[in-house]
């Protein structure tokens, strides 16, 4: 598919063009009828099975899903295999080992679910993630995940932007930062019973960056809905910042005044920031942040590459930063 769209950030709804998937789709679904398969295949199914992912959305997001358009998003980037995406994780909520969260989050059940919104904004209340996302059709961003614990992999997201939502409940001008928090439940989050983390896990954007159209909110990878142990039902993907920020399995949304209290720099103020915009130039106490493991890659080929500003997305988000020490709010 050709689109001719001078920057990503340039790319709003109408200049996005569904085509190609819808094409598609119906090109799977007459080649289906033509063998007589069609009628019985689900056709939210068909996404899934092209990338790999094999599970399909609950009745309530099927609406939702029937329909993802491409966006020119990582369009030249190698995503990661999907096994990969889903065996290698950070979820502290199901143990802090990489294979943990694939292991143990079966016990989360992530439908339904609701989002409570809350604090500077004339709308309020908790509400259905399905009504939510309704309004806006979903969007498939490939974006790199760069980790700041020095490994990277490209996923392709299924979401929509998460300025788009949040200008639905019409924050007041006090809203200067947006807040979220993880379910808090461990029953569903058996590592809740330990205190690896300060629970619920937090993170906080600025209202500029929340709005900026990087920011995703998503619901699905790989042309499906997400696997519990990516974050399930829905997550943040903010490909500028560290990985950390891209917080899971969200309940609670609030806007804030205040800068809030975010999970990884209550813990170590010193070595995590609020900000945490990926940045080459300014190393973790412990490690370098020059480079970084580019996954797959094996001990044979460890594929490391370096690291780059803004992970890549100077264009889209260096504006947000003009005036700001960026060695000083890392
Ligand atoms: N609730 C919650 N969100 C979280 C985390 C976590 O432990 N708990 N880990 C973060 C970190 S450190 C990273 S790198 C990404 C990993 O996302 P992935 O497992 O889908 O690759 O999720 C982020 N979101
Ligand atoms: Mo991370």
């Amino acid at each position: 598919m050709q689109i001719k769209i001078a920057k990503p950030s340039d790319c709003h709804e109408s200049t996005v063009t569904p085509k190609s998937v819808y094409l598609n789709r119906r090109q799977f679904m007459q080649a289906g009828l033509a063998s007589g398969a069609a009628l019985s295949f689900p056709v939210n199914a068909i996404a899934s099975v092209q990338n790999g992912n094999p599970l399909l959305p609950p009745e309530s997001l099927k609406p939702s899903f029937a329909s993802i358009i491409e966006t020119p998003f990582g369009k030249t980037e190698t995503s990661a295999p999907f096994e990969t995406a889903t065996t290698y994780n950070n979820f502290y909520e199901f143990g802090y080992g990489k294979g943990d969260p694939e292991k143990n989050a079966e016990s989360l059940k992530p439908y339904p679910w609701k989002i409570t919104i809350e604090g500077e904004a004339d709308i309020t209340g908790a509400f259905d993630l399905e009504d939510l996302i309704k309004d806006n059709q979903l969007e498939e961003r490939i974006y790199r995940l760069r980790c700041v614990e020095a490994w990277s992999m490209v996923v392709p997201w299924v979401g929509i932007p998460l300025g788009a939502l949040l200008k639905k409940f019409k924050p007041n001008s006090k809203a200067k930062y947006v807040y979220f928090e993880t379910l808090y439940d461990p029953s569903q989050m058996p590592a809740q019973n330990g205190n690896s983390l300060d629970w619920p896990y937090r993170e906080g954007l600025r209202i500029d960056e929340a709005m900026n159209s990087l920011s995703l909110l998503a619901v699905g990878m790989y042309g499906s809905i997400l696997p519990n142990q990516n974050g399930a039902p829905v997550r943040l993907v903010v490909p500028w910042k560290y990985g950390f920020k891209s917080i899971k399995s969200i309940v609670t949304i609030r806007f804030v005044e205040q800068m809030p209290q975010t999970t990884w720099s209550m813990l170590a103020p010193n070595e995590y920031g609020f900000y945490a915009n990926v940045n080459p130039g300014v190393d973790h106490p412990r490690w370098s942040q020059k480079q970084e493991r580019r996954l797959p890659g094996g001990l044979l080929f460890p594929n490391v590459i370096d690291t780059q500003m803004f992970n890549g997305y100077k264009e889209e988000v260096a504006s947000l930063y003009s005036n700001m020490n960026l060695t000083r709010f890392y």
